[in-house]
């Protein structure tokens, strides 16, 4: 293994930086191929101990410097030393004027890291560390200063000119060119530097804050895309209305602006006043959008908006903070996603995701605490941990205090913190401060690695009406972390008769008696007796998923039938119903893979029998309830497994289950109505996901009926939703039909980029036909480019993580295919290329065989010379879990 590059940030080193960004003014002489920078800086030294001696270090990569002067004075080449990262002055006064002018090249920045260019517009992205490719400066979070920055181009290829804050003058030049300088009043860190520059069709609006401030608001998008930014400009709307109601913040500028470019890493970015946002979070018509585009939408525009107070007006004092801003908000999103649409709906979508990333994230080799304590790429760090994990820690505290004393929690923290560049240790001492409640040993929830397991045992002794629940708690040892210990947990439960009818228990020795429990859990063990059981209870564990840990229980099969048929939480009825599956599912792989028939338990389909009887009530819930744990999940739950006896103990019992469940499926299906007029809310979405999920059962039957309605469906759709949901029915058998429906789609859709995208992802998840032969035919369809991180995504993660069977080939054909296009992602875009290698993850739970391969394939890679620093460190840990 290469270690040279492998140098680790470690927050135990962090200094605070010695001088003060008292102003930056930045002029910006655009031109793709040589963008010329010239950056003038207002710089004081500390009254700091550090900094007496100290000399100036400013951050700067791949600039071309063409001039420096500090105080007007233009500095020798011996008065500063350059180096690959940067640039050291040995002796500066007090207090300076430093001038720099460096030429940079947008179009030749495939990394899409700084400025660079999109559909030849000019746009940045610069968290985490992209403003070091744009000019020199300590691109630090806990650095701020306050912005002035003037934009020069040609006006009729670069008509719209923007950048953080308000606009404060334009101007014309004779050849041309025009400009426009834009002030944003607020200090903030280099990370939420933004500017934007080309031709736009835009939609404006407004939203008048609580106080009476005007806000302008204005989206930028594609030509011709404007119809499709309605949906982003009502989801901001409701996102600012919410954040005063809920926490009462208000925002803080005359202006909000956000643009859409096609080519992003991410989901979006919450510069200040100024988001950037990857189009397919951003554009939707129901012609070119998902159901499950439009919810991201509205999650993403929300989370965006949030940052400008978790996040802007309060940052991070260094990047081991990042789930200081990130976990917080994306509970703040989730909320917010929670009061605009179902709240339990979205709670199991969220538990869904969180199993399906970050549990896999911490239990694997990738795995890190939700506050590392070192890093080689912070860009690896923007994990599923940091960000959902993080959001369950912030859950956590708040069903600790209770949610009233959570937002007077949060209100402190904003309120002390506002201006600063905060730590963890800032947000849980407001915590503490509003609440009065210590909240022992929270700390080690940011500071562990691992999910820990809850092991619930019950035990009912019929003669004293007594019930003893034994709660125990362990978090395993992880890369580089063992010897962990207790993490506060707040145990939520409740229990339910033989009829189903909750019971009013208990707890022995006290008064208190409730249907609903929340106990607090803060240590390894603890044993809670509860009188009053005249019945044999049946207990309700975690409800609503009351903390982020793997649940183990004695509960019986007749328990699990009996919550997953009469439990008031939807959680726990869901989960129950999963539990059912994931157990009928394993049972059928263990069957198959000694030879035998396996057996469906009839529990099984009573649940989604129960489930298809209830589904007119929530249609939504219903149809979660009809998706079974898929192969990834099942990956998880059985160590060294072989993906492909998994994906064939799946299509087994789902055959199964649709022989018993054919007429109920059927009948549900009829109610379905593809002609009625679109509404993307939350009730219509939930009626399409529905018909989806008795199609995509159905279609387990593999009949021709099945795959005759699949095909009528497709032909049928009104919406992307439906189509979607057809084509993925249709996906399940190949063939012909398949095929024309794809070629159908692309000659409709081949303008639209963001659809392609679709075009790819379907294909490259369908586990009929080869997918291998797929894979290697859609990586040289002329659509496919190596340029869109979009684009890529659609083929290598939908691949990775969604065709698990065909990933996880036994001759290893699968990693081969990933690899190969790492390899090749690599050299343009090392941080997207890292974020597709961190797919191997799950080579570290499949059978030696497989792993053994996946190992020499990522050696291969490993043995570059050029392989980026990010993907290094990812690849180079997967590796290092591997057997091989
Ligand atoms: N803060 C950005 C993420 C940027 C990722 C940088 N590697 C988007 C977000 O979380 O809102
Ligand atoms: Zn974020």
């Amino acid at each position: 293994m290469r270690t040279q590059e492998q140098i680790q940030v470690r927050l135990q080193d962090y200094q605070p930086y010695p001088f003060v960004m008292s102003h930056t003014s930045l002029v910006f002489d655009l031109q793709p191929t040589r963008t010329i920078v010239t950056s003038r800086l207002l710089i004081e030294r500390k009254p700091i101990v550090e900094a007496r001696q100290a000399g100036l270090r400013l951050d700067g990569v791949d600039l071309e410097l063409i001039s420096i002067e500090l105080d007007g004075v233009t500095l020798k080449p011996g008065d500063y030393q350059l180096d690959e990262t940067g640039l050291t002055i040995a002796s500066v006064p007090d207090s300076f004027k430093l001038e720099t002018k460096v030429a940079i090249n947008p179009a030749a920045n495939t990394a899409l890291s700084g400025l660079y260019m999109s559909a030849g517009r000019f746009c940045t992205q610069c968290e985490a560390e992209g403003f070091r490719h744009i000019t020199f400066w300590p691109d630090r979070p806990d650095v701020m200063s306050r912005f002035h920055v003037r934009i020069e181009a040609p006006r009729a290829t670069f008509p719209t000119l923007l950048s953080n804050g308000n606009q404060v003058a334009i101007g014309e030049y004779d050849d041309g060119r025009h400009w426009a300088a834009w002030d944003d009043p607020h200090p903030k860190p280099s990370y939420l530097f933004a500017l934007v520059a080309g031709d736009f069709d835009r939609i404006d609006d407004h939203f008048v804050t609580r106080s009476g401030r005007q806000v302008e608001i204005g989206i930028f998008v594609d030509k011709g895309a404007a119809s499709r930014a309605h949906y982003a400009m009502d989801a901001l709307k409701r996102s600012m209305s919410w954040d005063e109601q809920v926490f009462g913040r208000e925002y803080d500028l005359d202006v909000f602006n956000i643009v859409a470019v096609a080519d992003f890493n991410f989901g979006a970015m919450e510069n200040k006043g100024l988001n950037i946002f990857n189009s397919a979070l951003l554009l939707a018509d129901e012609e070119t959008a998902t159901d499950a585009d439009y919810e991201a939408i509205e999650a993403v525009v929300a989370h965006e908006y949030f940052h400008n107070w978790s996040g802007n007006r309060v940052t991070c004092r260094d990047w081991f903070q990042l789930s200081l801003k990130e976990g917080l908000t994306v509970f703040r999103d989730q909320e917010f996603s929670a009061d605009q649409r179902s709240r339990a709906v979205k709670r199991i979508k969220d538990v869904k995701a969180l199993r399906a990333r970050q549990f896999p994230e911490d239990s694997g080799p990738l795995a890190h605490p939700v506050r590392p304590s070192s890093y080689v790429k912070i860009d690896n760090f923007y994990s599923s941990t940091i960000y959902e994990k993080g959001a369950e820690i912030i859950r956590v505290l708040q069903t600790m205090v209770g949610r009233d004393a959570f937002l007077s929690g949060a209100d402190l923290y904003f309120d002390d913190n506002d201006g600063r560049a905060a730590t963890i240790e800032d947000w849980l001492a407001a915590m503490r401060t509003a609440t009065g409640n210590p909240l022992h040993g929270i700390e080690r929830w940011y500071d562990q690695a691992g999910t820990p397991t809850l092991e619930a045992i019950s035990q009912y002794d019929e003669v004293r009406q007594r019930l003893t629940i034994s709660l125990s708690q362990s978090t395993p040892d992880t890369p580089g972390q063992s010897g962990k210990t207790w993490v506060p947990l707040p145990v939520a439960m409740a229990f339910f008769g033989p009829d189903g009818a909750p019971l009013r228990l208990n707890l022995a020795g006290t008064e208190v008696r409730a249907d609903d429990w929340l106990i607090p859990m803060a240590s390894d063990r603890l044993e809670l007796t509860f009188d009053g059981a005249a019945e044999k209870p049946t207990v309700s564990y975690l409800r609503g998923f009351s903390a982020p840990v793997r649940l183990i229980t004695n509960q019986t099969d007749a328990d699990l039938a009996l919550l997953a048929a009469c439990d008031t939480d939807p959680f726990v009825r869901w989960e129950s119903t999963q539990a059912i599956a994931r157990k009928a599912l394993l049972g059928a792989a263990e069957a198959l893979a000694h030879g035998q028939e396996p057996e469906v338990p009839a529990d099984l389909s009573r649940a989604l029998q129960g489930a298809l009887a209830d589904a007119a009530r929530d249609p939504a819930f219903a149809a979660l309830l009809l998706r079974l744990p898929d192969v990834s999940e099942l990956m998880q739950l059985k160590p060294l497994s072989d993906p492909s006896n998994l994906q064939a103990a799946r299509l087994f019992v789902r055959g199964v289950l649709v022989e018993q469940l054919e007429q109920n499926l059927d009948a549900c299906f009829a109610t379905y109505d593809p002609a009625q007029a679109f509404s993307p809310n939350a009730e219509a979405a939930g009626k399409r996901a529905l018909m989806a999920a008795c199609l995509d059962l159905l279609c387990a039957s593999q009949t021709d009926r099945a795959a005759l309605r699949a095909e009528n469906t497709f032909f049928a759709a009104r919406n992307m939703t439906d189509m979607m949901s057809a084509l993925d029915g249709l996906s399940q058998f190949g063939g012909l039909r398949f095929q024309t429906a794809l070629d159908g789609f692309k000659s409709r859709f081949a303008d639209n980029a963001l659809v392609m995208d679709k075009w790819f992802r379907i294909q490259a998840m369908a586990i009929s036909g080869d997918p291998i032969a797929t894979f290697a035919r859609l990586r040289s369809d002329p659509a496919f480019t190596l340029l869109n991180p979009n684009r890529v995504r659609a083929l290598g993660a939908a691949f990775a993580s969604g065709n698990p069977a065909a990933f996880h080939r036994a001759d290893g054909a699968g990693y081969r295919c990933l690899a190969d296009l790492i390899g090749d992602v690599d050299g343009l875009n090392g941080a997207l290329a890292a974020r597709l290698g961190t797919m191997f993850e799950s080579c570290a739970r499949v059978e030696l065989g497989r792993q053994k391969l996946a190992s020499a394939v990522l050696q291969e890679l490993l043995n570059r010379n050029s392989l980026s620093a990010n993907t290094r460190e990812i690849l180079s840990k997967i590796q290092a879990g591997l057997m091989g």
